[in-house]
């Protein structure tokens, strides 16, 4: 799969750092083929080279928009070596073999980076050096692409290293950074065309917009395929909070797929009830009494069927959106007397396992947090250990402290949310948030876990957690103080669990 170069088809806008390249390749007795400008710096060396119009027959035309776009030397950069027809073809036509191509393209940002006209920017659309850097790029099996200057340092240094051959690998290697090249080039252009925001426009026309964003000041779009993971069986459009309601909905009970009736009530991303019971209106009914303050408006999801008996529970709240993988008719019936509640029933559908979000002037692109804590992974690190029924209670409230915003805390008893901490600047603000809410809702917190998504940096919040009667607690520990956390827990016979993992959700 090494092969050797023999030709190249050099055509570029920067030749700084291009001259090394081309000595070396010189040495090993390379033929060049060469445009205009290119052409005079390869023989300014000394170096002999083809003029492309010497291959095509052809001048230059229409000052230089078309100078490479031709049969002969696409030809030669795209036949296909073990392919007997091509090569038929190569002789019948009389096509030179074009072993790599050196292009580095008209610099479109910069020009209009300068202010410059709207034709000067026009003229520095590429058209012939794209094509080439797509064609070689493509045939990476028999066709070697350098596809710009800030490429030149790597790839002399790679062919000095291989006496001038080039592996398969590398072809692909500098094939996948050529259509990286070429992509961005035309973002760049697509971008200048789409500077007022046409096309952003355009799909407000496609039915992709949302009544508003965050705020009715706010523009908003969905780019997705909604149907595909919904079926809505009754209610108003979705609004772009709903939307993001149901995303953390979605993600918080896929964490209790398989377990018992499970149900949970979210309010600006975050679970404010949740509950695992025997019957889904159990599960309902003790899901509200987490907070049943906050359940108002609220985003209810079901990991199974939602029954009639459950639907008559939940339609004495007033609530935004029902999911739930199946209900029954009758429920439908119950659950679809308010006008504008939205009922969706959720298909199985892989969900995208890369975020996006957007950064400062970019995006940020993170793997999805794919770690559920299990019990195999739990370090006993105080001398009292959990009961099972509290790794039971642990493992359930650090799956809804992932799918909380940071800095969270969680406590629950009896596989029931009983309050959280969500969004605090201080852990230990959301500590007492969460002790205040279960206060508030008269849950009696003796016997009850807690989880935090990240370590303690100090032993306060297991003191405050001891004193409201917490027995045991989930974190994933490694604090350089860990010992001091644990130090209490053990003085006061509070269990607690190291997971290793972090979750934190921003
Ligand atoms: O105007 S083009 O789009 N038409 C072409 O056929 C063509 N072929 C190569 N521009 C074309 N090129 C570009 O010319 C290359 O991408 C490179 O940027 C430049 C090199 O021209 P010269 O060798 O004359 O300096």
């Amino acid at each position: 799969t090494s092969k050797i170069i023999k030709s190249a088809l050099i055509s570029v806008f920067s030749k700084d750092g291009l001259e090394p390249i081309v000595r070396k390749l010189h040495e090993q007795n390379v033929t060049f083929y060469s445009t205009g400008g290119t052409e005079d710096f390869i023989k300014n060396l000394g170096i002999p080279v083809v003029p492309v119009e010497d291959v095509t027959s052809y001048p230059s035309i229409l000052g230089g928009r078309v100078k490479t776009l031709h049969p002969k030397i696409f030809g030669g950069i795209l036949n296909r070596q073990d392919h007997e027809g091509d090569v038929q073809q190569m002789e019948e036509f009389e096509i030179p073999q074009i072993d790599l191509v050196i292009v580095d393209l008209y610099p479109f940002e910069k020009t209009v980076a300068s202010g410059a006209s709207e034709a000067d920017i026009i003229e520095k659309i590429d058209i012939g050096g794209i094509s080439l850097i797509r064609a070689a790029a493509k045939n990476f099996k028999d066709t070697a692409i350098v596809a710009s200057v800030d490429q030149y340092a790597d790839f002399l240094e790679l062919i000095k290293k291989q006496n001038g051959a080039l592996t398969l690998e590398d072809r692909k290697l500098f094939a996948t950074k050529a259509f990286h090249v070429s992509s961005h080039y035309d973002s760049a252009i697509f971008n200048y065309f789409n500077a007022d925001d046409t096309i952003y426009k355009a799909s407000v026309e496609n039915g992709q917009v949302l009544r508003y964003g965050e705020n009715p000041h706010q523009k908003g779009f969905f780019f997705g395929d909604f149907e595909a993971m919904f079926h809505k069986l009754h209610g108003k459009e979705l609004s772009y909070n709903n939307l993001l309601d149901v995303d953390a909905a979605i993600n918080l009970i896929l964490e209790f797929k398989n377990n018992e009736p499970t149900f949970a009530i979210l309010k600006h991303n975050n679970a404010c009830g949740l509950a695992t019971r025997s019957t889904m209106r159990e599960a309902y009914l003790d899901a509200l009494a987490g907070d049943p303050t906050s359940a108002f408006g609220g985003v209810l999801i079901a990991n199974g069927k939602i029954d009639a008996d459950t639907a008559r529970e939940i339609n004495q709240l007033f609530c935004e959106v029902v999911i739930a993988p199946s209900y029954d008719e009758s429920a439908i019936e119950i659950l679809s007397e308010k006008k504008n509640r939205i009922i969706l029933v959720q298909n199985e559908v892989e969900l995208p396992q890369r975020q996006v979000r957007t950064c400062l002037n970019g995006l940020l692109v993170q793997d999805k947090n794919n770690v559920t804590d299990n019990k195999e992974q739990l370090k006993t690190v105080t001398t009292t250990p959990p009961s099972s029924e509290e790794i039971e209670d642990l493992l359930f409230a650090s799956k809804i402290c992932k799918n909380t915003k940071s800095n969270t805390i969680v406590l629950a008893k009896n596989r029931q949310l009983i309050a959280s901490g969500t969004g605090q600047t201080s852990r230990v603000d959301a500590l007492k948030q969460a002790i205040e809410k279960a206060n508030n809702f008269n849950f009696d917190l003796k016997g009850a876990v807690m989880a935090s998504d990240a370590f303690f940096p100090f032993p306060d919040c297991v003191e405050i957690a001891d004193k409201a009667g917490i027995t045991a607690v989930i974190q994933p520990g490694g604090s350089i103080k860990d010992e001091l956390s644990i130090d209490y827990c053990n003085e006061n016979k509070v269990a607690m669990v190291f997971t290793g993992t972090r979750h934190f959700k921003h």
